[in-house]
């Protein structure tokens, strides 16, 4: 891959077992697009196409990707299969739902062998949010202009509590 297609080439890989996950991870997709962040959603399964989720890993740093997230569910064994095929730095994001409601997608996540890391995110829509914004960190140690979003988003969010601790004021001095 010549320099302009990797500039060109998604930094963000966003996996998950089941399209069945992606109504609960679009945060995640929300956030990346926010940030412009040039991404790439797949579904691929660690136990229904494994050969799938090994292949796209196994190349995924030539083709240019920086940072893998891995969503899934119930017995989720994704994001630790991928970190064993990869060097990239691997996000899990454990689902939400099932017998459980994801306890056990979390445990499966977050229990990784020493040696095979896998940052782990809370379960629900801020756990894809919170992967996002993880994996936009470690894009912007270098990357200056990423940099500056982040701090513009953080003065945002900080700006949000204090106008609603302001019209809280408000309301109770009201009542
Ligand atoms: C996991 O099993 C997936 O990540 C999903 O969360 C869960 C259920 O998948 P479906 O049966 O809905 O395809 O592997």
């Amino acid at each position: 891959m010549n320099e302009s297609e990797q500039a060109q080439a998604p930094k963000v890989a966003i996996l998950m077992g089941s399209k069945s996950d992606y109504t609960k991870i679009e945060t995640a997709v929300s956030i990346l697009k926010e940030f412009n962040v040039s991404h790439a959603v797949r579904v691929m399964s660690a136990h229904r196409s494994p050969d799938v989720v090994v292949d796209f890993t196994n190349d995924a740093a030539s083709r240019g990707y920086k940072v893998i997230l891995a969503a899934a569910g119930g017995a989720a064994h994704l994001a630790g299969v991928v970190a064993a095929h990869t060097q990239l730095p691997v996000v899990g994001i454990p689902v939400h739902g099932g017998a459980f409601f994801g306890a056990d997608a979390l445990l499966a996540t977050v229990q990784m062998p020493g040696g095979v890391p896998v940052a782990t995110v809370g379960v629900g829509s801020a756990g894809g949010k919170n992967a996002a914004l993880f994996a936009i960190r470690i894009l912007a140690l270098s990357d200056s202009e990423l940099a500056q979003k982040l701090d513009a988003y953080k003065e945002h969010e900080r700006a949000k509590v204090v106008a609603a601790d302001e019209q809280l004021q408000n309301e109770l001095q009201g009542t």
